[in-house]
C-alpha cells in the first residue's frame, strides 16, 4: 500500500528542505518506497480532522492502510523497520543505529530548536542577545562532542543508517547560523548526506511545492 504523508502547503523555509517532512521523504526515497503527499495549511493543521492524525496539530504524519503515525522519528523507524536499507541486519549494529536516531532527536536537535526559537520568536525581547549567546553555547557543546565522535569517519557507525539520516537533517537546521563552520568534518558529513541520490530526490520534491506556489504568484 502506498503511504501518504503530510507536508506544509506553504513551508516557512521556502523549500530549503528544513521542514520535517523532508526526513520522511528522504527515508522513503532511500528504501525505494513511492508515497503520496497531502499538503496542509497552518489552519488545517490545527483542525480536528488533522488532529486525529497528529495530536499536536503538526506535520509530518504518515498513513498506511490502518496505520497512522506522527513524530518524524517514529515514522522513520517504522520505514526502516519494514524495508531494507536504513538499519543494519546485525542486531548490535542495528541497536547502535537506533541509538543514533535517538541521539539526533533527543540530544542534538533540542538545543538547535531552542536556538531557532530564540532567533525567530524572541528577537524583540530585551534579553534576546544574552539568551541567544547561552543557547548557542549549548549548541556548540553538542557540535564539538559530535565532531569528536565522528572524527574522520564517513558515517556515525560504519554504514549509512537512519541515525545518519536524522542527524544530517537535524544539523541542516543550523544552515546560515555560522556555527557549523568550526567543524569541517560535520560540514563534510552533511554534504555527504546531501549528495545521496535519495536525498536529492526528496529535496527536489519538497522544493517543487514551493516553486509551484511561486509560479502562481502565491509565495
Ligand atoms: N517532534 C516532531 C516535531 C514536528 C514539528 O515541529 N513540525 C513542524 C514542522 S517541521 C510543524 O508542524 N510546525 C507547525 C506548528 O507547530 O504549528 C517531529 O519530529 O515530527
Amino acid at each position: 500500500m502506498t503511504p501518504t504523508i503530510t507536508a506544509f502547503e506553504r513551508s516557512p523555509d521556502r523549500g530549503q528542505g528544513l521542514a520535517r517532512d523532508m526526513r520522511v521523504r528522504w527515508a522513503l526515497e532511500e528504501v525505494g518506497q513511492p508515497y503520496h503527499v497531502r499538503l496542509v495549511s497552518f489552519k488545517e493543521m490545527k483542525e480536528s480532522a488533522h488532529r486525529k492524525l497528529h495530536p499536536f496539530g503538526q506535520i509530518p504524519t504518515y498513513e498506511e492502510g490502518d496505520l497512522t503515525l506522527f513524530e518524524s522519528g517514529a515514522i522513520i523507524f517504522h520505514i526502516a523497520d519494514r524495508h531494507a536499507g536504513l538499519l543494519p541486519d546485525d542486531a548490535n549494529a542495528r541497536a547502535r543505529a537506533i541509538a543514533w536516531m535517538f541521539a539526533a532527536l533527543n540530544s542534538v536537535e533540542p538545543p538547535i530548536v531552542e536556538r531557532s526559537t530564540a532567533v525567530l520568536l524572541e528577537r524583540d525581547k530585551s534579553w534576546h542577545a544574552e539568551r541567544l549567546a547561552i543557547v548557542e553555547d549549548r549548541v556548540q557543546v553538542r557540535l564539538g562532542e559530535l565532531s569528536s565522535r565522528l572524527g574522520r569517519a564517513d558515517w556515525l557507525d560504519d554504514a549509512f543508517s537512519a541515525g545518519d539520516l536524522l542527524m544530517v537533517t537535524v544539523l541542516r537546521r543550523l544552515n546560515g547560523a555560522g556555527l557549523l563552520e568550526k567543524y569541517p568534518n560535520l560540514c563534510a558529513y552533511i554534504a555527504r548526506g546531501e549528495a545521496r541520490p535519495a536525498y536529492q530526490r526528496a529535496f527536489d520534491a519538497q522544493l517543487a511545492v514551493f516553486t509551484k506556489l511561486k509560479s502562481r504568484g502565491l509565495a
